[in-house]
């Protein structure tokens, strides 16, 4: 550490962003889960991890908010490579079945195969995550596919409660997708099962299916800032600070901060499994993170999740993931 000079060359250590920190001494932990199975569309989010922690060696550390640099951040070696070994080719010639107009019950077992796996790296990311918590660590997880954090969530929710503030161009309210229960599309269903998640908050969802705005509808606890809403507060003019209040302002005090980047403007996040047009831009999303960090809001813990194996998508996660440090810290 008394080494380490954040103005200089970032140095590939192994560490993300170049950090000289080891294990013990972190105090925000990142979990990358190499974790991709059930991605209907675009694949290479599973690998992503290592572009990122490319992307990390190139930026400049300055920040107006703080010295993020000075917060003991370390990666972890990804976990679930080999479940997702066994998983993912299965999985795409039953998505592929599917398309094809075959049914579920003409393959049950090799969907249940699936299932068995997920559930697998589930109890994986829960038992390693279980550790840290108990450690008093912070940790982020880092996708693959937006299905990973659920054994994060579900350990967090252990001992506590909390609302999960969740950005995505979708709303993930599906009791399951194409035969998997463990869906990326599933996400915050198996969330919302959870007791001690209290809300669920959805900002930027614009690729929703009718069946979820049912959910949506009759869950007073779901509370979705669509991108046509946010779309057409700007066109009204109204001051974009003036929205993130608005739902900075109906937040509990503790949440969980799930990021899907297909929240974000396709421009940023091109290579990602099931990009959508519109979403946030660039400027909104660190308008929306700086006045995170500058409210009383306690985050509990993060995902960053269906990042594409792309230099471009790793440079916008990277810099995403650097604001997220600040955050936890
Ligand atoms: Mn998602």
């Amino acid at each position: 550490m008394s080494t380490f000079n954040p103005s200089d060359i970032g140095v590939n250590n192994g560490n993300i962003f170049g950090f000289p920190y080891n294990k013990d001494a972190a105090q925000i932990h990142i979990l990358p889960i190499a974790w991709e199975a059930t991605a209907s569309f675009g694949r290479g989010c599973a690998q992503s991890y290592e572009a990122i922690r490319q992307a990390s060696l190139q930026l400049d550390f300055y920040d107006d908010k703080g010295a993020f640099w000075k917060t003991p951040v370390y990666i972890h070696e990804a976990l679930g490579e080999m479940l997702n070994n066994q998983a993912a080719q299965k999985a795409a010639n039953l998505i592929n079945h599917l398309e094809n107009g075959g049914q579920i019950l003409d393959r049950k077992e090799e969907f249940d195969e699936i299932n068995a796996l997920s559930k697998a790296l589930n109890a994986l990311v829960e038992e390693h995550c279980g550790k840290l918590i108990k450690q008093e660590k912070k940790i982020i997880i880092l996708g693959g596919d937006h299905s990973v954090p659920f054994g994060l969530i579900r350990a967090l929710s252990k001992d506590q409660s909390f609302g999960i503030l969740h950005f995505d161009a979708h709303a993930d309210l599906r009791p399951g997708y194409e035969g998997f229960t463990y869906s990326h599309a599933s996400i915050m269903h198996h969330a919302r099962q959870l007791t001690n998640v209290e809300s669920i908050t959805s900002v930027g969802l614009r690729d929703i299916s009718p069946g979820e705005v049912k959910i949506i509808r009759n869950d007073t606890h779901i509370n979705v800032y669509s991108d046509k809403y946010l779309a057409n507060q700007r066109l009204d003019l109204r001051p974009f600070s003036a929205v993130i209040e608005e739902i900075l302002a109906n937040l509990p005090k503790k949440i969980y901060l799930s990021f899907d980047v297909d929240c974000l403007d396709p421009s940023l996040c091109p290579n990602t499994g099931t990009p959508v047009p519109g979403g946030l831009s660039w400027h909104e999303i660190q308008a929306f993170l700086d006045a995170l960090y500058h409210s009383d809001i306690d985050i509990v813990g993060a995902d960053l999740c269906e990042t594409g194996n792309h230099p471009w998508d790793a440079q916008v996660s990277a810099r995403i993931l650097y604001q997220f440090i600040g955050l936890l810290s």
